[in-house]
């Protein structure tokens, strides 16, 4: 028989290659291959009306994007933000020569706690940048609040966050308006992907424009330079397939959602495990599939991963290590383990399984079979003693 082919925790998703010639012809006849050419404005445009947002500027990846995000709100001094998410997120903060100071997250959703904000904050604080993790709106208002009390600004890492509403006054709106800014990845294996790619969400023309020339050297017109920029420009191959994604994302997220209402109902009532559940009144995007393992459960979380990686399944432990416990950072007074103690059992706990449209049916019913067999202590063995009897 042949091997199987192993399962990874996602797999991009691409469109059929046939849909994508034209848009390559286009680039080829038109050799506009950057700096803000047609498939740039036109997914601009196109995002602004799927995501309901009213600015935004496109970048090569997200860790560009937040690094340009903090250096066009001028931030400097110390950030409050989170252990709990990719390194990415604090990466961005040191880039510009700014101290993270890491709070605790909340048990439900895994997002920074806005209780833990408060006490966090001296007169060096200039911002506070939570994440939305797996897609879980934060608790924004709540942030917003502090923020204001505090005149500190808000940027939002949401590289997970794509497509996200919650309900504001009986009307759904995009999570991603929140904050000064919010930046989006649009990397491989994110839901919504243009190979590598991000994009910060701004309120205002003004705000635009200042991103648009940071992440073009600072360039203003072909003489002038108004900031130290770096070059965050997305492609013209990225926009187009980005466009010809955007036809298919509602499929993509609803065979998402699919999967994760499958494993839900397979993993119902597994001792020592915990499914994330989606706060009451926002959408889901289903861009992972979180459980959290506790000691209930027989074979650990650990045990579970290999177990899972012998049968080919390679699931992720996302987030492990905290980001807290990297050389860089592991020397802040706020990356003291004892301050990070919901941080850090989510990070022991945590295992994402495979989630992504191509997923098979019956790949999600093994994965959840080895699950299930996993969380029960081992049989002792009854067949030898039967057999010696008889
Ligand atoms: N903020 C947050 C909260 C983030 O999660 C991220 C990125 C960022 C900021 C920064 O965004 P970008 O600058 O990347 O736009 C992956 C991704 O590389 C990273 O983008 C993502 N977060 C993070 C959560 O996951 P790795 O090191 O786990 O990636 P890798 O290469 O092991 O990929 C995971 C699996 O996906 C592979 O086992 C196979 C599959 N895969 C991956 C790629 C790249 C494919 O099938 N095809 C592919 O092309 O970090």
């Amino acid at each position: 028989m042949a091997a199987r082919k192993p399962i990874y925790v996602t797999q991009p998703e691409l469109p059929p290659l046939e849909e994508f010639m034209p848009y390559l012809q286009k680039i080829w006849d038109a050799r506009v291959l950057t700096n803000g050419g047609p498939f740039h404005q036109m997914l601009e445009a196109a995002l602004c009306d799927y995501l309901g947002v009213k600015h935004i500027c496109l970048f090569t990846n997200a860790t560009i994007a937040l690094v340009t995000a903090l250096q066009s709100l001028r931030i400097t001094g110390e950030v409050i933000t989170t252990p709990y998410s990719f390194v990415a997120t604090a990466h961005s903060l040191m880039w510009n020569g700014i101290k993270p100071v890491f709070v605790d997250v909340d048990p439900v959703t895994l997002n920074m706690d806005p209780a833990k904000i408060e006490a966090a904050i001296t007169p060096q604080t200039t911002a506070i940048m939570p994440i939305h993790c797996y897609g879980t709106p934060c608790d924004v208002d709540a942030i917003q609040r502090i923020a204001d009390d505090y005149n500190l600004k808000v940027i939002y890492d949401a590289a997970h966050a794509f497509g996200v509403r919650r309900d504001e006054d009986g009307e759904m709106r995009s999570v991603l308006n929140h904050g000064d800014l919010s930046v989006l990845s649009f990397h491989a294996t994110k839901v919504f992907n243009t190979f590598e790619g991000g994009a910060i969400i701004c309120p205002d023309a003004k705000t635009k424009q200042r991103i648009d020339h940071l992440k073009n050297f600072g360039y203003v017109n072909e003489t002038t330079v108004v900031a130290t920029g770096i070059n965050g420009k997305m492609s013209e191959f990225n926009a187009a397939l980005g466009l010809l994604q955007l036809k298919h994302i509602d499929d993509a997220i609803a065979r998402r959602g699919a999967i994760a209402g499958q494993y839900r109902a397979l993993l119902d009532g597994v001792p020592g495990l915990r499914m994330l559940e989606t706060p009451a009144g926002a959408t889901a995007n289903h861009s992972y599939f979180a459980v959290l393992i506790s000691a209930e459960f027989a074979s650990g979380r650990d045990g579970l991963y290999k177990r899972l990686r012998d049968e080919g399944v390679v699931a992720r432990r996302y987030f492990y290590p905290l980001i807290s416990d990297f050389p860089m950072y592991r020397g802040f007074p706020s990356s003291d383990p004892a301050r990070l103690p919901v941080a850090r059992t989510a990070s022991e706990q945590v295992l994402c399984l495979p989630i992504y449209p191509a997923l098979a049916s019956e790949d999600v019913e093994r994965i959840a079979a080895i699950v299930r067999d996993a969380a029960i202590p081992a049989r002792p063995d009854v067949e030898m003693p039967l057999l010696l009897a008889a």
